[in-house]
């Protein structure tokens, strides 16, 4: 398997529920590298493009609310299979379904419901590679990146 990096965002309830430690610890622990992370706070026109692709989903406007509603931790991790494994390790979006049919994930552990769902994982190798330049190319003016070493 390939070594891939992946984007993962601890939203703003899993933030302001404390569960970031836990969180990285979990990380840490499945054996992903964080090889890049910062807080950052996303105004409505930032999420507007990091979902671009919900732009006409009902939930959209308060999918907005909620991500701008507090800061966010967003980073980047690095195994092989790093893609698919970070979404396995989330769970599903609707953090009720992964509390019945995945206990053991991360969205059953912190997410509410298939909105507040606690974090985020991109879903494809290239959907990886646009999240991350997005959040350490592009919105530069988040200054505090650390980085750590590529294993
Ligand atoms: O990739 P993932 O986060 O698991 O789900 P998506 O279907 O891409 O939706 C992105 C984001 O939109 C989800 O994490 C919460 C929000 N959302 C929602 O508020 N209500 C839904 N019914 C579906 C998704
Ligand atoms: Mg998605």
């Amino acid at each position: 398997l390939e070594r891939e990096k992946t984007l993962a965002m601890v939203k703003p309830d899993g933030v302001l529920g404390n569960y970031t430690d836990e969180i990285k610890r979990v990380i840490l622990e499945s054996g992903f590298n964080i090889f890049k992370e910062k807080i950052s706070q996303l105004d409505e026109e930032q999420t507007a493009t990091f979902y671009a692709e919900h732009s006409s989903k009902s939930f959209f406007s308060s999918l907005i609310k909620y991500m701008t509603s507090g800061p966010v931790l967003v980073m980047v991790l690095e195994k092989e299979n790093a893609v698919a494994d970070w979404r396995a390790l989330i769970g599903p979006t609707d953090a009720r379904k992964a509390k019945n049919t995945h206990p053991h994930s991360i969205r059953a552990m912190c997410g509410l419901d298939s909105e507040k769902n606690c974090v985020h994982g991109s879903d494809s190798l290239q959907s990886a590679q646009r999240e991350i330049s997005f959040f350490f190319n592009e919105m530069s003016s988040d200054e505090e990146v650390t980085t750590h070493d590529e294993l």
